[in-house]
């Protein structure tokens, strides 16, 4: 059997990942199952640090180990906050407005890969298997090869691919997509970022389609097709049961026995659409005044990058948005939105999802797009709530039985939402049942075994 080998940007330990998203878990459970290693930054950044330099550190968790590696401040501020969150994210999530490309940042980005490729290198043994995760270390697979690496490796995007005119507003895209080719398998969310690629790779560097998702470019053959990541649907459905759950279950279901919940859970990052769903949300109490006084949206927006000046700026649109509908709509003893900028317990939200009539998932783009998912799983099958999706999250390819919206469509959405609060018990029953059934069929096991198997199915180069 060979060793798994899973580079990701954060290492988190599989022992004390109870508490952390089903991604963590899933990849801790990969290789716990026959032994592996985990790979990535320790999360340190040593103030005055020499760039391209990191000290390494190793502990063991079972028989996974875990081996990170420090950042100076220049590579942290130039790889993760500059190339990675400044240019990749906004270009991937077609923000090519936000996307800041000054020319200082691919120099880290790349040193950082580098350094990783460098200390991951003796670390390697010749039948490992290498899974590198998402947009902050695309050059890995490249910088491995060229220390002399045969080893099977795969890659998964965890964002969207852009289309190909979009992709090619960053200034390095030819060299981000060379790059690519040095995996063996890549991994998207959706079908429609293989399309994007292979349209990417057919105009813009002449490769030859093999097949459907076989491409010969600079030498090299890879496989690019879609795996839709998935959750642990039975975690998630105890998570409901446990304690913890249990009790905010019950508290808010008291408190919502005679009004609406409308609820919507993401860190507060501009591809989640947070300014357009609460103008749609303010629409609709204009519009059916009925809603007044009866239906409350409960926003949770987690801090998240917070370094970045995008970021800052996003907070006070939102907060600014919510401050008004509230001193706009609110009454003394009622207000239509309840804004928390702060990080609610993984073991508290599936009750806080179970309550809700309705969940507002409406990103303006999405790789995939977990929270669809876990609320589904957090349903009680008898009296289901309704899944309000944007057309534009990965996840709206597999979960046709939500209420597709398009999110820039303040009135449509708003109007959809309307639809959600008054939609008959046997439709949210049936619609429910159909997605529940998707997403148990292609969960987090199912996602990583399908990947795992493809890539040891690669002929290698
Ligand atoms: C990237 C891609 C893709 C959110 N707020 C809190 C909290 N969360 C948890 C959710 C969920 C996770 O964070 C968010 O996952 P998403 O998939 O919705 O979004 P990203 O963070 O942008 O993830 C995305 C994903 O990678 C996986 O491939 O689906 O498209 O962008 O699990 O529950 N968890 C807690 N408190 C919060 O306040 N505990």
């Amino acid at each position: 059997m060979s060793r798994l080998v899973v580079v990701s940007n954060r290492v988190s330990d599989p022992r004390k990942s109870a508490g952390a998203g089903g991604l963590a878990v899933a990849l801790g459970e990969a290789l716990s199952a026959n032994g592996g290693l985990w790979f990535g930054w320790s999360g340190t950044i040593v103030e005055g640090g020499t760039p391209g330099e990191g000290e390494m550190h190793t502990h063991h968790s079972g028989n996974v180990t875990l081996t990170t590696v420090d950042l100076c401040r220049e590579d942290h501020d130039s790889y993760y906050l500059g190339y990675s969150n400044g240019v990749l994210w906004p270009v991937f999530h077609y923000r090519l407005d936000l996307a800041d490309f000054d020319a200082g940042y691919i120099g880290g980005y790349r040193r950082v890969n580098q350094l990783m490729a460098r200390k991951l290198m003796p670390l390697l043994k010749p039948d490992d298997i290498i899974w590198v995760h998402d947009y902050h270390l695309i050059p890995m697979a490249a910088e491995l090869r060229a220390m002399g690496c045969k080893n099977r490796i795969g890659f998964f995007l965890h964002i969207p691919l852009p289309p190909p005119l979009i992709l090619a507003a960053v200034p390095q895209h030819e060299w981000l997509i060379r790059s690519l080719f040095a995996y063996d398998l890549i991994g998207f969310q959706a079908q429609s970022d293989v399309e994007h690629f292979s349209s990417y790779v057919g105009k813009e560097v002449g490769a030859e389609a093999l097949d459907k998702h076989q491409f010969r470019a600079f030498g090299r053959k890879v496989q690019a097709q879609a795996f839709p990541i998935g959750i642990d649907v039975d975690e998630f459905a105890a998570l409901t049961h446990a304690k913890e759950g249990r009790d905010m279950y019950e508290r808010m279901k008291k408190e919502f026995s005679r009004r609406r919940l409308l609820l919507g859970v993401e860190r507060l990052d501009y591809s989640k659409g947070l300014p357009q769903r609460v103008r749609s949300f303010r629409e609709l109490l204009k519009n059916y005044p009925e809603n007044i006084r009866s239906a409350t949206l409960i926003q949770i927006a987690s801090p998240s990058r917070e370094a970045l000046d995008t970021y800052a700026g996003l907070r006070q649109e939102l907060e600014s948005l919510c401050g008004a509908i509230n001193g706009d709509y609110g009454e003394l003893d009622w207000m239509p939105v309840r804004y928390i900028h702060r990080n609610v317990s993984r073991k508290r939200l599936p009750g806080l999802y179970r309550v809700a009539d309705v969940a507002l998932v409406t990103p303006l783009r999405d790789g995939m797009n977990l929270v669809a998912k876990e609320f589904i799983a957090a349903q009680d099958p008898a009296d289901p709530g309704v899944l309000v999706l944007s057309r534009f999250a990965g996840a709206a390819e597999q979960l046709k039985e939500a209420l597709l919206v398009n999110p820039y469509d303040v009135h449509g959405t708003a109007e959809s939402i309307q639809l959600a609060l008054q939609m008959p018990l046997i439709e949210r029953q049936r619609r429910h049942q159909q997605l529940l059934e998707r997403i148990r069929s292609q969960d987090v096991h199912w996602w990583r075994k399908t990947y795992l198997d493809a890539l040891a199915a690669c002929d290698p180069e």
